[in-house]
């Protein structure tokens, strides 16, 4: 059942309403008699009303849960259900409040508060989910600690910090660290561990441990892995130090993120955390290794320091992955870390910015928190602390650091409180600069030039389009790295970075002997679209020359965006200058193979339909899509000759090891088999899809194959093969989609819905179709209108089961405006249909409500 009826009008959260609670929560005990449909949850906590308290409401959030019974000191009591919880009269000195309610954690398919996932007891609290396993209070800046009592017959039974006891038939839990009740954690089930230990620097010994269901034990150790290299890194670069004796992940199927850091007992999707080369791709190692490094971050930014309510959220998420990126950086490549980020960047906030969903980093109101755990609040919010540090310089920046877990341990902050130790450690007055946090929309930097009798001089104008109707937004602090070359390829000037302040301002360079090429924005110093007049074979030079390795990818990925763009607006053929650059790069064995993978990775398609947007074109999905085979066919010929050559020298022999240098060498075989494939009749695809025993290389063969329509065959002997690996699968229903031709697109994924190992109830599974649908441009903007009509259906179908995914997803329709008129009636229509829908969840109302009002 879905909360309140949300097609009368849904309540507005506004940030300038924040007031505190009204009580200390001194301590809270909870015990958990399990059973899944009737678990018992009995809380004691004790309040004490705060002298100073603006308003003394005793109000306990409360959702889906049957009130059995209330006390207060001992004392039944008749406490008044109100709308999303209850209130109750209570003395105005110290009490222990006591309250027994009963949930259903086996029909809870929206996994939120208590949930059962194949027999297993999990949680899942933040944002607002502990509020569906018992009353509480539960919002972030009331911090506490908890103790806690499970029984039932599970062999394994865990809650958050230290074990306290366990006997037959209960265990018991107490995390000494006052928490938000986001934190809180319970989980239940027939688990077996991986363990590991870590000595912290201080000297403390820490046990640690992977849960998964038998049978996943062979997927442990390389997590295991990553949280001791998590763990060390924290303490080499930011000084801090774990603070419990007991660390615990846990794997769960069913899950609507990707993790979660839940005080010393993370719940991770278990696609997050499991890997194994057998079942694993390079790319998969990476990001299990960089969600261990999150959710293990957050153990000080998040939880040590917590939000003071959720409008905040950006202030642990922002500086969360930010904290991830620069371990993920050292751990492998950083301009590799830095180009994947940007394509991140570009290919998912970029339009969420542009579009009707815009919102600054820190949000000033929303209807349903869940809706806000996006790629603004999180990539952007990251980008955010970024560009402060390159402002502050790295001193400056850990001093900053250490300043705020220093005098902000143990609270619920604000941007606000975040803000002022940089402009306490620093000096700086950061007044202009916290309109990163205050404005949505992607500012727009204007670049023209000047040169003459040695000076030379860049003039930058910025601007960021305010939604119709609203004012010009007031010019930001925007840090600009520029270094400058000679024409004959040396570095004149190393890197600057220039600090934008005002809508225009110009800045010169003295002393050059001749006219210099600028390289601008160098590692992508701020989120911004950059526009600036100029030459293809500019862009060439400096896919040959930059020193700074995300420029120099950054040229030839506007170099490729140029060629594809005027093969759909004007019909062209696909530039033989790029063609060249390209060839020569590719051949090049003394480049880093990553980093030729990433060149010789095309833009993808929805950034064409970007790109073009944001010059005032109209995207046609089937123009863009004509143009990519083409230019994709064109360079397989151009590299004909080479291309046997580069897949033997590509080709990594030996064991599977998911390192940075194996991932970027196949990677860039992977690349080279695609192209291949187009020209052999996929032979070679065939014989390494045979002898692959990564699944690396085994993936890479099979979608060079589907992608060529001759992978029929080794389709079959995948599914044979993985049938029984829920992960491995979630692969085999995506690719399908992914590699349809447009007109398939939609009936290929309509067929997969009805396949039996397609549910709703699973998000991974519903997202491996649903979201692989909207991400085939083409296909899923298919004039027929086939593609939104089936996403349309598939959402309505899971948004009574799960409220939560179904507005996630939802966002596939956000860039609906760019297109023509006719896909945007027919997405209007789809996305009105949806809104009809009787009992709506509030989640999906939101977000739909909000496309529909641009
Ligand atoms: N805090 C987690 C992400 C997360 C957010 C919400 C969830 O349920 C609604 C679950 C996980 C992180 O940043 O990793
Ligand atoms: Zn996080």
């Amino acid at each position: 059942m879905n909360d309140a009826a949300p097609n009368a009008a849904p309540q507005t959260f506004y940030l300038k309403d924040y007031k505190p609670f009204g009580y200390e929560v001194e301590s809270v005990k909870l015990t958990f008699q399990l059973s899944p449909n009737a678990t018992k949850v009995h809380s004691a906590i004790r309040f004490t009303p705060k002298a100073d308290a603006e308003d003394n409401r005793f109000f306990l959030h409360g959702e889906q849960l049957s009130l059995i019974s209330a006390k207060i000191d001992g004392t039944p009591v008749t406490a008044r259900l109100v709308d999303g919880g209850l209130e109750c009269d209570v003395p105005r000195t110290s009490f222990l409040w006591e309250a027994e309610v009963e949930i259903d954690p086996a029909a809870n398919t929206a996994l939120e508060g208590l949930y059962m996932s194949n027999g297993m007891y999990c949680t899942q609290c933040e944002a607002e989910g502990f509020r569906k396993i018992t009353y509480y209070p539960d919002r972030p800046d009331v911090m506490s600690t908890f103790t806690v009592r499970i029984e039932g017959d599970e062999p394994v039974m865990l809650s958050n910090g230290n074990p306290t006891g366990a006997g037959e038939g209960w265990a018991e839990w107490h995390d000494p660290w006052p928490k938000p009740a986001y934190l809180f954690a319970l989980v239940a089930g027939d688990l077996v561990n991986h363990p590991g230990s870590f000595t912290t620097k201080s000297g403390k010994d820490v046990e640690l441990n992977i849960w998964v269901r038998p049978g996943d034990e062979g997927k442990c150790a390389f997590g295991m892995e990553a949280l001791k290299k998590s763990m060390k890194w924290d303490e080499d670069v930011y000084g801090l130090e774990y603070d419990l004796d007991l660390f615990n992940i846990v794997a769960v199927d069913d899950f609507n993120m990707g993790a979660m850091e839940n005080k010393g007992l993370n719940i991770f999707n278990s696609s997050c955390v499991l890997a194994s080369p057998e079942t694993s791709t390079d790319a998969n190692f990476e990001r299990i290794e960089a969600i261990i490094a999150h959710e293990y971050f957050h153990n000080w930014t998040g939880n040590r320091i917590t939000c003071r309510d959720w409008f905040q959220l950006c202030l642990k998420e922002g500086l969360t992955v930010f904290r991830d990126a620069q371990f993920t950086a050292d751990m492998r490549s950083e301009p590799v870390k830095r180009i994947e980020d940007v394509i991140a960047l570009r290919a998912r906030q970029f339009p969420e910015d542009g579009g009707p969903l815009a919102h600054p980093p820190r949000p000033e109101e929303f209807q349903e928190i869940n809706n806000f755990y996006t790629a603004t609040v999180y990539e952007k919010g990251a980008e955010v602390i970024g560009m402060l540090k390159r402002l502050v310089g790295d001193d400056n920046y850990y001093k900053a650091l250490n300043l705020y877990f220093e005098r902000h341990d143990g609270q619920a902050c604000t941007i606000e409180d975040w803000l002022k130790v940089f402009e306490d450690a620093t000096g700086r007055d950061l007044n202009q600069f916290k309109l990163w946090y205050s404005q949505a929309g992607t500012p727009r930097v204007k670049v023209s030039e000047e040169y003459a009798d040695g000076t030379y001089t860049l003039t930058f104008e910025q601007s960021t389009p305010p939604p119709p109707g609203q004012p010009e937004k007031a010019p930001r602090v925007i840090p600009m790295a520029v270094g400058l070359l000679s024409p004959n390829g040396d570095e004149v000037r190393a890197t600057e970075v220039l600090e934008l302040t005002e809508a225009k301002q110009s800045f010169t360079f003295e002393g050059l002997a001749s006219k210099p090429v600028p390289s601008i924005l160098r590692e992508f110093s701020a989120p911004v679209i950059l526009e600036r007049e100029t030459t293809n074979s500019e862009r060439a030079f400096l896919l040959a020359h930059d020193t700074d390795p995300f420029n120099r990818w950054e040229a030839g990925n506007a170099l490729a965006k140029e060629v594809r763009v005027a093969m759909v607006l004007d019909g062209a053929a696909p530039d033989a200058a790029y063609l060249d650059a390209l060839e020569k790069l590719v051949r090049d064995d003394e480049q880093d193979p990553a980093f030729r993978a990433l060149v010789l990775s095309p833009p993808s398609q929805s950034d064409i339909a970007q790109t073009l947007h944001e010059r005032g074109h109209t995207p046609d999905p089937q123009k863009i899509y004509d143009a990519a085979e083409t230019f994709t066919q064109t360079l397989a010929q151009q590299l004909e000759t080479s291309l046997p050559r580069l897949y033997a020298a590509t080709t990594v022999e030996g064991p599977y090891v998911p390192d940075a240098d194996g991932a970027g060498k196949r990677a860039l075989n992977g690349r080279i088999l695609s192209l291949l494939t187009r020209l052999d009749g996929g032979e070679q695809a065939a014989r390494q899809y045979a002898s692959a025993d990564n699944m690396t290389q085994q993936y890479a063969a099979l979608a060079a194959l589907m992608k060529a329509e001759k992978g029929e065959a080794q389709s079959k002997a995948f599914f044979e093969q993985w049938q029984d690996d829920r992960l491995v699968m979630d692969k085999w229903f995506a690719l399908q989609i992914a590699c349809a031709a447009p007109e398939t697109t939609a009936a290929t994924a309509k067929e997969l819905t009805q396949h039996p190992l397609f549910s709703m109830k699973n998000p991974n599974r519903f997202r491996a179709v649903m979201g692989a649908l909207a991400g085939n441009h083409a296909g899923f903007h298919h004039a027929s209108g086939a593609g939104y009509q089936l996403l349309a259906e598939n959402l309505i179908a899971l948004d009574s089961v799960n409220p939560q995914t179904t507005a996630r997803m939802c966002a596939a329709f956000q860039t609906w405006k760019r297109y023509d008129s006719k896909r945007q009636a027919q997405i209007q229509a789809e996305l009105e249909r949806i809104l009809a829908t009787s009992d709506l969840s509030r989640d999906t109302h939101e977000m739909v409500s909000r496309m529909l009002s641009a």
